[in-house]
């Protein structure tokens, strides 16, 4: 007989997957789709030999150290690994995994569509639009800032940051990124791209941000009010990583004394509250974590997630494994 491990799965996944899992393993779904509490958590490591959680459940140390001897595996569905503590599941010699490269170019296009809509004014033009306000074509109306011919700064070129350099290139910005390593020189060439070895500096020389780094220890509030203010006061920033990069209400104090131009943000610090003084701000464009949200790319993760398990049940090293000293 084939072994089918015990798997439980803490949010509702695309159908064409749970029904994959549900052939494939011994597989506790959640159709009501809403996160576990922590008791429900609890009572799922400890009867779980691989966990399936997303980036909503925070899989902290007393959760792994609950988990019972049987807890082997987290198969995380998203690309992120924040929710998860490192220590921990090393401590208990729990696998983790995740699911990278099936979700760079959607979020590199939410990218580069907050990058548009922020300076262009997309979101304010379609309020006017459907608030009935439109009076008609005027020279000076709906101005913007364009965006060819700017320098884009990405913060982490990564998988992400790379596409979303890629996609730059094409829209006529110059890229410039600052990263913990140097990209290969053939990329670098490739995406005329230049390099920042002092974050500060570059931040000061740009006319957008774009954050596409990951959130660990070391990234936390990156952009803080001190680096917030090196910002030029025409300039624009833009997260589609995670909220905890950027101070929140040091960007909203920015925004809001006109320090920066404007802002697009697809994450948040605590998700999903929103500071309410970002929602009072036209200069900001605010998306619900939507970088990710295809239904290809969701299929994809998935898929993904069902190949590390069953390549881990099989003996082998999952391809997806996350073994980073970063965390
Ligand atoms: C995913 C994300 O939707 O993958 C990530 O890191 O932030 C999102 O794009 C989410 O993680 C699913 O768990």
């Amino acid at each position: 007989t084939i072994r089918k491990p015990k798997v439980i799965v803490t949010r509702k996944l695309p159908d064409i997957i749970e029904t994959r899992m549900m052939e494939l393993f011994d597989c506790e779904l959640n159709l009501a789709d809403d996160a576990f509490t922590r008791d429900q958590m609890l009572d799922a490591v400890k009867r779980a030999e691989i966990l399936v959680p997303t980036v909503t459940d925070r899989i902290d140390r007393d959760i792994i150290n609950a988990a019972g001897e049987n807890l082997k595996m987290i198969a995380s569905f998203g690309t992120g690994v924040d929710h998860l503590d490192f220590p921990a599941t090393r401590k208990k010699g729990i696998i983790v995994t995740n699911t990278p490269d099936v979700l760079t170019e959607d979020t590199a296009d939410m990218t580069m569509a907050l990058i548009l809509a922020v300076p262009r004014r997309l979101v304010e033009g379609e309020q006017l639009v459907r608030d009935g306000k439109w009076t008609g074509w005027s020279p000076t109306g709906m101005l913007g800032h364009r965006i060819w011919g700017k320098r884009l700064g990405i913060i982490g070129m990564g998988r992400i940051g790379t596409a979303v350099a890629r996609r730059a290139k094409g829209f006529g910005l110059s890229v410039h990124y600052h990263n913990r390593n140097r990209v290969p020189e053939e990329v670098e060439k490739d995406l005329e791209a230049t390099f920042w070895s002092s974050l500060d500096q570059m931040i000061a020389h740009m006319d957008i941000l774009s954050i596409n780094c990951p959130h660990t220890p070391a990234t936390y509030h990156l952009l803080n009010s001190r680096r917030l203010g090196l910002m030029k006061s025409h300039a624009y920033i833009v997260n589609t990583s995670r909220g905890e990069v950027i101070d929140e209400a040091a960007l909203v104090k920015s925004l809001s004394q006109n320090q920066i131009a404007g802002a697009g943000l697809d994450v948040y610090e605590k998700e999903p509250e929103i500071n309410p003084k970002l929602i009072k701000l036209s200069n900001v464009v605010l998306l619900p974590h939507m970088g990710s949200a295809t239904i290809e790319g969701r299929i994809a993760m998935g898929e993904r997630v069902i190949i590390n398990i069953k390549t881990w049940v099989d003996g082998h090293n999952p391809p997806d494994r996350v073994i980073d000293t970063m965390f």
